[in-house]
């Protein structure tokens, strides 16, 4: 039971009525609000795309500090392409999840950014401290490979995991 992705059949379906293709997901942002409301636009760059909606799988990681350590609970996860991951506070924050921007490739950056809402530094979100709140990440139109993400507050502590996008 532990990523099976019952708790967001609301918003998949929400989202569902994005086909993808190349239009505009204009209906689909009815559930996203607008990303520039207090962004610190000094140190992050203007994303060149738009946010694509998760038009598949939305998986969960459990973002976890206990006295057996800090970790993503998988920490290593692989999606498909248009699949979603919810990562979920349960213990021990706060906790974020942050890509280093040294790892992304430029021509993802763009749209993994866009896909990334309230950004507290390039690529990072913002922390949370309180069971059960969550930050979920679009991988829609994120090209396939292989992404190294971490928790900032814990990268000493070896709170980190890859993500791949298949
Ligand atoms: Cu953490």
């Amino acid at each position: 039971m532990r990523f099976l992705g019952f708790a967001v059949v609301g918003s998949a379906i929400v989202l569902g009525a994005c086909s993808g293709g190349g239009e505009k997901a204009a209906d689909s942002a009815a559930v996203t609000p607008a990303p520039d409301t207090t962004a610190p636009a000094a140190t992050t760059p203007a994303p060149s795309g738009a946010a694509a909606a998760i038009t598949g799988v939305t998986h969960e990681v459990k973002m976890v500090g206990d006295d057996k350590g800090y970790r993503y609970e998988p920490a290593d996860i692989t999606v498909k392409a248009g699949d979603g991951i919810k990562f979920i506070m349960v213990s021990g924050g706060p906790h974020n999840v942050a890509f280093d921007p040294a790892t992304i490739p430029a021509d993802v950056k763009p749209q993994l950014s866009a896909n990334m809402p309230n950004q507290q530094g390039e690529l990072s979100s913002p922390l949370y401290s309180n069971p059960n709140e969550s930050y979920t990440i679009s991988f829609a139109n994120v090209k396939p490979g292989q992404y190294p993400y971490h928790c900032t507050p814990h990268l000493a502590m070896n709170m980190k995991g890859t993500i791949t996008v298949q």
